[in-house]
């Protein structure tokens, strides 16, 4: 998947700051984050976006769990975060490898625009 910059990171050929790795589950650090902490949580298998997450419930899963160690380990659980996926157009997804973006460290405003 030469085309996708986030198969790249997953292989290693596109530099990131990794906070957690598993076997099919990788987050990293946003490259333009929004808040204090802002990590990108992905699956290594290419899956463009949430409207393909049907085929995929097993690994979903397992990034919803990733998302949840993340945040503690990350020190949001106290306070509290928020976990966002953008999808398409009207969803502004920028990036067609589907990501769920964890922020937090600081306080959320709703709705958002
Ligand atoms: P979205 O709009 O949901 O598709 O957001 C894509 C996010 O990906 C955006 O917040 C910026 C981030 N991003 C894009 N390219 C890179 C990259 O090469 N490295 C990292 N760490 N983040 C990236």
């Amino acid at each position: 998947m030469v085309d996708c910059i986030f198969c790249g990171i997953v292989e290693g050929s596109v530099p990131s700051d990794k906070v957690y790795e598993d076997d099919s589950v990788l987050a990293f650090r946003d490259i333009n984050p929004v808040a204090p902490v802002h990590v990108l949580i992905i699956p290594k298998k290419h899956v463009p976006s949430l409207l393909d997450a049907e085929e995929e419930p097993e690994l979903m899963g397992k990034i919803i769990a990733a998302a949840s160690k993340v945040a503690k380990e990350l020190g949001l659980a106290e306070k509290g975060f928020r976990l966002v996926n953008n999808c398409g157009e009207h969803g502004m997804q920028t990036v067609y490898h589907i990501h769920f973006h964890l922020i937090g460290g600081r306080q959320l405003t709703w709705p958002p625009g």
